[in-house]
């Protein structure tokens, strides 16, 4: 039997003449950071100046663990991000692997009770942002683009992608959610220690997207263009689909003391990286 045809994404934004759209991701900020956050919130109030749209592609945070989130930097970046909105530039949010929670709203009633993130305001309304869905489609100055995380076209990563599936559930997260705040930092972070510890042994090939679910989703998705973070291997990648050529943009994560950070930005004149990419 013939695979069956997905409906193409309807696209949630467009572009037209005169905007200016800026990509980035994988920002991992947390408090104990600070140098990496003021890097990223530095070049956000620079390139943001002259853009009209900014979409966020997932990882802006270390580890996200609910939107009663307290840190500083949650604070700070959601201050940034609504004066940018308040000044008319369209914000758009997704969620990465380390902050899938954000916004998570788990059944009617609410995901936890009193202990936990359910009493909490959204983080997209504190944000002025709009979230979108993971993949989803844009319309680029008449051309149509796919952003995604990433995470999900690392198929040949099964630890992960079963970690994932089970996550990403809402009876995994409406359990999570109903933890104290403090005990769900905790898990997190051990999380964090197992996957920087699985990493260290993983093969490379396992950590990065999988060529043909790259294709698959693109050619369902009706698109040329992909757009995404994750892996952490910043580049430009152009290829054949199904004939005709193709363009896969990965971003770059950031860190201060590498030195490293950067954003894509697109106007009518084409995709441009600024920052440091290496
Ligand atoms: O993030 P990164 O780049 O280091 O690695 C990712 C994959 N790891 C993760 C985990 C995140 O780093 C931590 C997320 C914190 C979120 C906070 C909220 C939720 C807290 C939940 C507490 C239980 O995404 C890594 C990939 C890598 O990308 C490259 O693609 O390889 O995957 C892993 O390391 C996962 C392990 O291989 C499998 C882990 C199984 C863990 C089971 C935990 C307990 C069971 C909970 C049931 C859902
Ligand atoms: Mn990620």
């Amino acid at each position: 039997m013939p695979p069956a045809r997905l409906a193409p994404l309807q696209p949630r934004a467009e572009l037209r003449a005169r905007d200016r759209a800026l990509f980035a991701s994988d920002v991992h900020l947390h408090d104990a950071d600070p140098d990496t956050a003021g890097a990223f919130l530095d070049a956000l109030a620079r390139e943001a100046r002259g853009a009209s749209h900014l979409f966020l592609l997932g990882d802006l945070f270390e580890a996200w663990v609910g939107d009663d989130d307290a840190s500083a930097v949650g604070a700070r970046l959601a201050g940034a991000l609504d004066a940018l909105a308040r000044a008319g530039k369209r914000v758009y949010l997704m969620r990465g692997n380390r902050d899938f929670l954000l916004d998570a709203a788990v059944g009617a009633a609410g995901a936890a009770g009193a202990a936990g993130a359910a009493g909490a305001q959204a983080f997209s309304a504190r944000c002025g942002a709009t979230m979108l869905a993971d993949p989803c489609a844009i319309v680029a100055f008449g051309t149509r683009v796919l952003l995604s995380h990433g995470d999900a076209l690392c198929t040949d990563d099964l630890a992960y992608q079963a970690f994932r599936a089970k996550a990403r559930s809402s009876a995994w997260q409406r359990n999570f959610l109903r933890r104290p705040r403090a005990e769900r930092l905790e898990m997190a972070r051990s999380l964090r220690q197992r996957s920087e510890l699985e990493k260290a042994d993983k093969a490379a090939y396992l950590m990065d997207v999988n060529a043909a679910a790259v294709k698959r989703l693109m050619r369902a998705a009706g698109v040329r263009v992909l757009i995404h973070g994750h892996t952490h291997r910043p580049a430009e990648h152009r290829f054949s689909l199904d004939g005709a050529p193709a363009l896969r943009w990965v971003l770059p994560d950031w860190d201060a003391r590498a030195g490293r950070g950067g954003m894509l930005v697109a106007t009518r004149s084409g995709l441009q990286p600024v920052g440091r990419w290496d």
